[in-house]
Formats: structure tokens, C-alpha cells, sequence
């Protein structure tokens, strides 16, 4: 479904298998090259979601290929398989052979949800690159609040993520605001392997060397 001009909503995308296999990888980078933590804000918050990247390391708000603000170490490389991924998944979103032509993410971003974190509204502008970012969730489902270009607040839409949806935001979307209000404890399958939580895996284009 398209939510909004650009953002696509594919329930159901991810096989089982698909989605068990992507734990397994995931639980891997929680553990390092940098270990998955919970990101320090500059005003002295910390967010409840644990994030760890890989091609490149988030903080805000800026890129790096190190984890200045954790352990130092350098991040782990972008898999070629995972941007493949992508790839397929802006061909099955937009319905369009080459609406992946010339796509090559080198940033994953691995947030993991607690059944009380929440992500609050924000735009993603540390990228150089107007790309779509491609949205992988699974585990416990959430309500994902869908905003405008101009503010945090309303006009939003908010739409239920379940675990192996892929959401995809490119054109006029890619700098909606956007947020993760509450995620929905023991709706995910034990079968994922995930025993409880929530994890999403966004892939961008930074733009940056
Ligand atoms: C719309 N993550 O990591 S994924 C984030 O579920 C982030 O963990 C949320 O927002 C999560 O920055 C939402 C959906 C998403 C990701 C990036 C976007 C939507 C987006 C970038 C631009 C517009
Ligand atoms: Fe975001």
C-alpha cells in the first residue's frame, strides 16, 4: 500500500527464513565489531532503542566509519548480499524493474526495541543523498507514525509494522517525519528468533566517501 507519495507498505515481504537468518546476522553485529548500545544524545538523554550500525556508524548527528563515542573500533563492512536486498526490495515496492537501478546502500542501521522503547518524531538528514531507505521489521509488532515534511506534530498517519514487513520511503517521503510511539509486547514468533523485542534494520544511502 502507499501511505503516502513514495512510501510503500509491503506486509509480509521477508520469508521466515529470511527473517531467521537476518537474526542470526544481527545478533552477530550486536555483539561487535562495536556492541549494540543505547545512542547518548547531545543534551544528555540516552534513547531506550539500541542501535548499532554497520558501513557506517551513526551518532548524532553525523556519519563516521568509527565509534568515536563507544569503543573506537570501526564499524563493520556493508555485505554486498545486503544491498542486493535492497535492491529487491525498491524493484517489489515501486512495482518497477529499475527503480533500483543505480541504488548501492552502504549504511544499515540495526535498531532493537525493547517492549518499552520508542523512537520519537524525527527527520533522517545526516545523509548526503536524497536515496530512498529501505525499513526491515521483525519480532513484536508497533505502531509506526507516518508525519509531514514540515513538523513533528499532525498531519501524521500511524500504520501497524509486523514482523517481516518492509517499508520503503523514497521521493517526497524520504524526509517525512516519523517515530515509533509503542511496540506491541509478545505479538512477534518465538520461531524468528527473536524471544521478544523488536528489530528493524533500515538501509540508506549516505552519500558521504
Ligand atoms: C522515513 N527507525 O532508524 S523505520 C531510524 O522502526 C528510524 O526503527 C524506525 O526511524 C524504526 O531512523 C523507523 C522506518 C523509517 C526509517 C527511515 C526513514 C522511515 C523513514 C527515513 C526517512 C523517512
Ligand atoms: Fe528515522
Amino acid at each position: 500500500e502507499e501511505v503516502a507519495p513514495g512510501a510503500v507498505h509491503v506486509p509480509g515481504w521477508l520469508s521466515a527464513e529470511q527473517q531467521r537468518e537476518l537474526v542470526v546476522v544481527c545478533r552477530e553485529w550486536a555483539r561487535g565489531p562495536v556492541p549494540i548500545r543505547r545512542t547518548k544524545l547531545p543534551g544528555g538523554g540516552v534513547m531506550s532503542v539500541r542501535s548499532v550500525g554497520v558501513g557506517w556508524h551513526w551518532q548524532p548527528y553525523r556519519y563516521s566509519r568509527t565509534a568515536d563515542d563507544v569503543n573506537g573500533a570501526r564499524v563493520a563492512a556493508f555485505p554486498d548480499w545486503l544491498a542486493d536486498l535492497g535492491r529487491r526490495a525498491l524493484v517489489d515496492a515501486y512495482l518497477d524493474e529499475h527503480a533500483a537501478d543505480g541504488y548501492a546502500p552502504d549504511a544499515g542501521l540495526i535498531n532493537f526495541y525493547g517492549g518499552d522503547a520508542r523512537m520519537g518524531m524525527h527527520q533522517d538528514r545526516e545523509e548526503r543523498s536524497g536515496a530512498p531507505v529501505v525499513s526491515l521489521s521483525i519480532g513484536d509488532s508497533c505502531v509506526f507514525r507516518f508525519g509531514n515534511t514540515e513538523n513533528r506534530g499532525r498531519p501524521y498517519r500511524d500504520v501497524e509494522l509486523g514482523s517481516g514487513d518492509l517499508f520503503v520511503f523514497g521521493g517526497p517521503s524520504r524526509f517525512a517525519y516519523h517515530g515509533v510511539p509503542k511496540v506491541r509486547p509478545g505479538t512477534g514468533d518465538p520461531a524468528t528468533g527473536l524471544a521478544g523485542g523488536r528489530l528493524n534494520i533500515t538501509l540508506r544511502v549516505t552519500g558521504l566517501g
